[in-house]
C-alpha cells in the first residue's frame, strides 16, 4: 500500500492545531503508521529542502521549520500521496480552498502549516529523512477491512 510524508510544521503545533489535523486525515480514510513530536535540526531542513536551497527563501525556510516541534507523520492509503496533497491544499494558503487544510488554517505561504510529499520519490525519500524502519508500523485495523 501507498505511503507517503505529512509534517505539521511549526506554526500548526504552535497554534494546537495537531488534532483538528489529525482528525482530518484520519477522517478522510488515511491510516496512521508512524507518527512523532521532534524538533529538525538545520541539517535535516536543509536536507529536506534541498531543491530550493538556491532560492531567496531557503534561509527563512531552515529558520521556520527548525524554530520549535514539528509533528511528523507516515500515512498509508490508497493513492495516498496525490489525495493528501489534496486535503492539504495550495502551497499558498490564500490560493489554497476552503475544505483543504491549508485553506482553512493558514494565512501566509512562509507559514503554511502543513507539508505532504508531492511524489512517489519525494515521498520515499522524506519518509527514510525522517523515520527509521522500526517507527514504521505494519498493522491491521481489527474489523476494518475497508481501510487500507
Ligand atoms: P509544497 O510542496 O506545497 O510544500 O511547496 P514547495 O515545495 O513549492 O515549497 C516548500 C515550502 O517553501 C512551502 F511550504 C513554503 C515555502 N515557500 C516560501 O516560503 N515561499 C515561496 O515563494 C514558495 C514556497
Amino acid at each position: 500500500m501507498e505511503k507517503t510524508f505529512l509534517m505539521i510544521k511549526p506554526d500548526g503545533v504552535q497554534r494546537n492545531l495537531i488534532g483538528p489535523i489529525v482528525s482530518r486525515l484520519e477522517n478522510k480514510g488515511f491510516k496512521i503508521v508512524g507518527a512523532k513530536l521532534m524538533q529538525v535540526s538545520e541539517d535535516l531542513a536543509k536536507t529536506h529542502y534541498q531543491e530550493h536551497s538556491e532560492k531567496p527563501f531557503f534561509g527563512e525556510l531552515v529558520d521556520f521549520i527548525t524554530s520549535g516541534p514539528v509533528f511528523a507523520m507516515v500515512l498509508e492509503g490508497e493513492n495516498v500521496i496525490s489525495t493528501a496533497r489534496l486535503v492539504v491544499g495550495s502551497t499558498n494558503p490564500q490560493e489554497a480552498a476552503p475544505g483543504t487544510i491549508r485553506g482553512d488554517f493558514g494565512l501566509t505561504v512562509g507559514k503554511n502549516i502543513i507539508h505532504g510529499s508531492d511524489s512517489p520519490e519525494s515521498a520515499e525519500r522524506e519518509i527514510g529523512l525522517f523515520f527509521d524502519k522500526a517507527e514504521i508500523l505494519d498493522y491491521n485495523l481489527i474489523n476494518k477491512d475497508w481501510i487500507y
